[in-house]
Formats: structure tokens, sequence, C-alpha cells
């Protein structure tokens, strides 16, 4: 052996092993696809675990395994030194399981999301530090700070994010083929509406856009020519938006996003919009009853204009996916078949429903909490699909049908082959209407992964648990 040699084993072995982080999104199961040993995902990548990767300081020489746990196994066998958890509420049982999971096993635990947000109390004794707000600049000195072994209880951020300069997020430890969308950019945060429902207004998240010049040469470094937008509403400023538009369009690239029913007011905007490669947007049309949209406070949304809307985007060849809200104060027994009808008539390509949530903090929570309208409180189910409040003019049980009815009907062969037929942008339209056939006809048959209301009313009342962990793995 030679001297070399001997010199370079010693060293080896006083090297000591990196510390190794775990950045988790507990995940959810319902938009799970299962075929065979293949787990996708029917949504599009989030941004979340990939951004915080990516703002992980690169001198602390960190190893960093990312985990969504909506299509990936989560590694509870593993030892990590740091595990970092991104909870929104409907994931926060799951969160405060896993978070006690791994610091039995030794880890120091991190807390971060909306959820945490908007219930720092409720989180805190499940972590060793919490991240309240955005984290662009907190999470960066966290981690420092862990590294030097002063970590502190609490990094808070209260206002607009600072999203000037970011890092492109860690696309490379997403899971390959898990996502029906892999490719996710942000260019907004925030927003400044102030419907009742929402926790952008709760949080509060103020508003702030990223450099178009960023923005756009993020989207030009991505692979494939589709990529969709992960912003809360992508035109809020218009005027940014037209830029982004305009600059986005030498890439000819195509894309989809979220955006409000505003977007018709201005012909330009959406010639922009189309032009720079707009194939599909994410809608909330809420509802079809004015009375029920001024009750949630979005009363930028005018009914009688959804046509307009529909056909604007008809006429530059842009999918329409429709999001309406069951369980409005204003809505009575036939909300289900009228909504049924309308999308129908307005020929909005794939519908998509969800139940009024009231989330935490947010302006309907307190609102239904002081009218005693609030079923229960185990945020498992807050999820958008499922009942957790009395609506008014029903009994919680036809709200539940209804919405059940809802996504059936509307995704029947017959009428989402013909919503299908009537686009010309087939491809789109055509997986879009098959996700949510397969997930309508899930929610009616898989009792164990979409309980009803009336037993987790009932378990509830009963203190049980929310959800045994080795479900959460499987
Ligand atoms: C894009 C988006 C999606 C995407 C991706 C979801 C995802 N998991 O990222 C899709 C379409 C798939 C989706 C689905 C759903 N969504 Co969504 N979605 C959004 C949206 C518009 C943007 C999120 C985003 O990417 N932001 C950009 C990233 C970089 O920021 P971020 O996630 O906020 O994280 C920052 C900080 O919060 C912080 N942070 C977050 N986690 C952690 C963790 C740690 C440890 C640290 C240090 C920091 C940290 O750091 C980040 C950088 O600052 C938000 C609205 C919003 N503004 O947040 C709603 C939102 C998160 N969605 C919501 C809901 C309800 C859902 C669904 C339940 C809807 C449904 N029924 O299908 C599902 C749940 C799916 C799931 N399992 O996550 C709600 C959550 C409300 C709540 N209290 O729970 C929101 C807030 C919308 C709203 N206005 O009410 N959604």
């Amino acid at each position: 052996m030679t001297r070399g040699t001997v010199v370079w084993t010693q060293q080896a072995r006083a090297m000591p092993r990196p510390k190794r982080l775990l950045i988790l999104l507990p995940g959810g199961q319902p938009h799970l696809l299962k075929l065979g040993a293949i787990r996708t995902s029917f949504r599009e990548a989030p941004l979340t675990g990939t951004l915080l990767a990516a703002l992980v300081p690169l001198e602390l020489g960190l190893e960093v395994t990312y985990v969504d746990g909506s299509v990936s196994p989560i590694p509870l066998a593993e030892d990590f030194d740091l595990v970092a958890i991104s909870l929104i509420t409907g994931m926060a049982l799951r969160g405060y399981e896993l978070a006690e999971h791994f610091r039995r096993r030794g880890a120091t635990v991190v807390l971060g999301g909306i959820h945490v947000s908007l219930l720092p109390e409720e989180a805190r004794p499940h972590a060793d530090a919490l991240v309240i707000g955005f984290a662009e600049r907190t999470w960066p000195q966290l981690l420092r700070d862990w590294c030097a072994g002063v970590l502190k209880p609490e990094y808070r951020h209260i206002g607009p994010a600072a999203v000037a300069g970011l890092p492109h997020p860690r696309r490379d430890l997403q899971k390959p083929f898990g996502y029906m969308m892999p490719r996710t950019v942000n260019a907004t945060r925030g927003c400044r509406q102030a419907c009742d429902f929402c926790v952008a207004p709760a949080v509060p998240m103020g508003w702030n856009t990223r450099p178009v010049g960023e923005v756009v040469a993020e989207v030009r470094a991505l692979p494939g020519r589709t990529f969709a937008f992960h912003d809360l509403n992508l035109t809020d400023d218009i005027g940014y938006a037209k830029e982004l538009f305009a600059a986005l369009r030498p890439l000819r690239k195509q894309w989809g996003g979220l955006v409000s029913t505003k977007i018709a007011r201005d012909a330009e905007l959406l010639d922009l919009m189309a032009a720079s490669g707009c194939s599909y947007l994410l809608i909330g049309f809420e509802s079809v009853s004015p009375a029920a949209l001024r009750g949630m406070r979005k009363r930028f949304n005018a009914p009688d204009h959804y046509r307009e809307v529909v056909e604007a985007l008809h006429d530059r060849h842009i999918v329409v996916q429709g999001c309406f809200i069951f369980g409005l104060d204003d809505d009575m027994p036939d909300v289900f078949a009228q909504t049924v009808a309308a999308i129908d008539e307005l020929r909005i390509d794939i519908p998509r429903f969800a139940l009024y949530t009231p989330f935490p903090g947010t302006e309907s929570y307190r609102r239904l909490k002081a009218e005693g309208r609030i079923l229960h409180e185990n945020w498992r189910y807050y999820d958008t699909q499922h009942v957790v409040i009395r609506p008014r003019h029903m009994s919680p049980a036809e709200l539940d049908r209804g919405f059940i009815w809802a996504w059936r009907e509307c995704f029947k062969i017959g009428i989402a082959a013909k919503r299908i037929r009537l686009h010309r942008n087939t491809r789109i339209s055509a997986v879009g209407n098959l996700a949510y056939r397969l997930y309508g006809h899930r929610l009616k048959r898989d009792e164990d992964r979409f309980p009803r209301t009336e037993d987790v009313v009932a378990a509830w009342s009963r203190h049980e648990p929310a959800q045994p962990l080795a479900e959460v793995s499987a």
C-alpha cells in the first residue's frame, strides 16, 4: 500500500457523512391513479417541494431527498436528520402523524405551508420549528441556523413573497412519469380578490410578480413543448400578464393556467394569451346564481356573461376547465341539475366540482362557525371533496348525494364524448374528461377512501383518530 492511499483512507473515515434532509408533501390519495405497479397522479406536479429543494444553500452540503406522498411511498423506515413537511389543511393530520413518526426516529422536524400559516398554534407541538408565510428568505436562514446548532422555534415572513432572483425548482428530484403534467412554473404569488372561501386574504399572501425575464428564462429551460402555470390568478395584474404573454410568444410552447372570468373583458389580453401558446385555462365560475356569488364575495363573476367568456376562449382554441362549488347559502336542492344543465349550455369543456369548505382562518370559517354550521373539524376531510358544513337549504346528506350525482352525471360517457367532440383541442379535452370520469366513479365506489358525511361526523364525535399511519405509507 502506498503512503498516499493510507492518507486517503484515513481522510475518508474522518469525513462526516452529509446530513440528510427530507422534503415531504404528505400527499393525498384521491387523485392517485394506480395501474398495476404504476402510480401516477391525475395532477400537475406541485412546485412547493421542488422550490424548497432549490432554495437549500449549496454550501451546507446537505443530501436532499424529495418525496411527494401523492405519487411515491413515504420512506418511513429511513433515517433523516431534518424532515421538512408542507401542509395544506386536508393533509395536516397526516402531516402531524408523519412529524411524530420522524421525530421518534431522531429527526428534527420543520413544518410549513398554508395550514401552518393559518393555524401555527395547532402545528407548534408537532415540530421543532415552524415556517409561517412564504419561505424564500426564511427557509435558507433556517437551514443555516440548524446546521450551526441555533435553530429557532419559528421563522416568519408576512406579506408578499420575495420572488426576484429565485433559483429554478429542482424538477430533477421529481418522480419521473409521476404526473399528468410534470412541468409547472410560477409567475405570480397571491391574489388581490377577496373571495370569502379563499385562504389568500386570510394568510395574508399579498401580491407579487416575478420579473418577466426570469419566468421566460425558466420556461425556455424546460424540456418539451408544454407546461402549466401554478398561479392562484395568473392575470390578476393585467399589465404584467400582457407583458409576460408577449415575452412567451417566441418560445412557441403551449401552456395552461388558472385565471378568473375577468379575462374576457380584455380582447387584447385574450389575443396575447392565445398567441403565447395558451391551450387550457382553469376558471372558477363557482355558481350560476348571482345571489350565491354575492354571498361568497365573488361579485366580479357574472353568470350572464359566462357564455361570452367560454366563447371568447373557444374562438382562440383554448380549452375551458370550469370549477363549480356546491353547498353555497343560496343553493336549493335543484342546484345540481341546474348546474349540470348550465355546463352543457355554456359548452364548458372540462367541468369540475368542489364543496364549499370553510378553511380555518377564512371569512367563510368565521361566519359558519358563528352560525353553528360547521359539522366537524377533522381537517382530513377539508379537501373540498367532502361535506363539512350544514347547508342552508338542504341536509348534509342531500348535498353529499347531489355532489356525487353531478360528478357522475356530467361524465357519463355520451355527455363527455359530446363535450370532447365540440372542441378542436380534442386531446386536452379528452384526457381531462377521462380523468374526471374515473375520479367520479371512484368517488361513488370507494367508500373507504371517500367515507360519507354521517360516518365522518359520527367518528368525530367519538374522538376517533384520523387515519392510521400504515394507510399513509401504503
Ligand atoms: C397550484 C395549486 C395546486 C396544484 C398543485 C398542488 C400542490 N400541492 O402544490 C393542484 C392543481 C394539483 C392543486 C390541488 C389542490 N389544491 Co391547490 N393550490 C394551488 C395554488 C394555486 C398554488 C400553490 C403553489 O404552487 N404555490 C407556489 C409554491 C412555491 O408556494 P406554496 O406552496 O405556497 O409554498 C410556499 C410557502 O407556503 C412555503 N412552504 C410551503 N410548505 C412549506 C413547508 C416547509 C417545511 C417550509 C419551510 C416552507 C413551506 O414555502 C413556499 C415558498 O414560499 C394554491 C394557492 C396558493 N396561493 O397557495 C392552491 C391551494 C394550495 N390549493 C388548495 C386546495 C384546497 C387544493 C385541493 C385540495 C383542491 C382539490 N380538491 O382538488 C388539491 C389538493 C392537492 C394536494 N394533494 O396538494 C388550497 C388549500 C387551502 C387549505 N387551507 O388547505 C389553496 C391554498 C387554494 C385556496 N385559495 O384556497 N393545487
